[in-house]
């Protein structure tokens, strides 16, 4: 697998530069496109899920939870979970902007990062694999539809929270828009009505007119937003 024998077996991070595991197309997209947006150098790695490269013993060493994003810290411990990242990013790069100064904003923007982290995400899981909810393959497409309704009302949530904003959080961009840009692209391949949505919409052609946002999707070939 490209690159990961740099990496594999050890955390340790000789170099100390921070390291990114993504896959192109998956929730991996909000962490990178807030590493682009820092301005700093970092080593993307693409770790692909269609091939299985999560579940090589070289990266279940990095994540025995055989996730992405990970993300290798200078000081090599590593760091699972898009909200713990992209918190991590914000802080570390205070002169990007990516978070608020305040402390109950920063608290805000957590929150509605966990939100998307088990909410909207859970319905994806859910459409793409009901196994991992029950056993029984009689009821995959019982719990798929249901999975697709429910995330379709969580885009409208999403639509709703910016109705009156111009960005998620409020009037400045934050770590929590790339990581609601991630919802309105699967939604689109999932073939959900989401230009419909006329807030969630603006916001994504917003994101769309971002440097860092066309530098990831171009170094992704992100399939969701072709
Ligand atoms: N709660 C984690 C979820 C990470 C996650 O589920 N990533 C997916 C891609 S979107 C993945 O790696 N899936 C592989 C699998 O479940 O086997 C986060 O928010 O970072």
């Amino acid at each position: 697998m490209t690159d990961l024998s740099a990496v594999s077996g050890r955390i340790a991070n000789r170099t100390g530069e921070l390291i990114l595991f993504y896959s192109p197309g998956s929730c991996s997209l909000a962490s990178h496109i807030a590493l682009e947006e820092t301005g700093k150098p970092f080593r993307p790695v693409k770790t692909l899920l269609s091939e299985n490269q999560h579940l090589t013993p070289e990266y279940l060493a990095i994540n025995p939870r055989a996730k992405v994003p990970a993300l290798i810290a200078p000081d090599g411990r590593v760091i699972t979970e898009n909200t713990a990242i992209l918190t991590f990013i914000a802080l570390t790069s205070p002169d990007a902007g990516l978070f608020p100064a305040d402390i109950l904003d920063q608290t805000l923007c957590i929150s509605q990062m966990a939100w998307f982290s088990n909410t909207p995400h859970i319905f994806q899981r859910a459409k793409f694999r009901p196994y991992r909810f029950v056993d029984r393959k009689e009821i995959h497409d019982d719990i798929r539809s249901k999975a697709v309704s429910s995330y379709w009302e969580s885009m409208q949530e999403i639509d709703g929270l910016i109705a009156d904003k111009q960005w998620i959080m409020g009037d400045r961009y934050t770590v929590v828009d790339p990581y609601a840009l991630v919802f309105y692209g699967w939604g689109r391949s999932n073939g959900l009505p989401m230009e419909t949505l006329e807030n969630f919409t603006r916001h994504h052609n917003q994101m769309r007119e971002r440097a860092a946002v066309r530098a990831v999707l171009e170094r992704e070939d992100n399939p969701h937003f072709k």
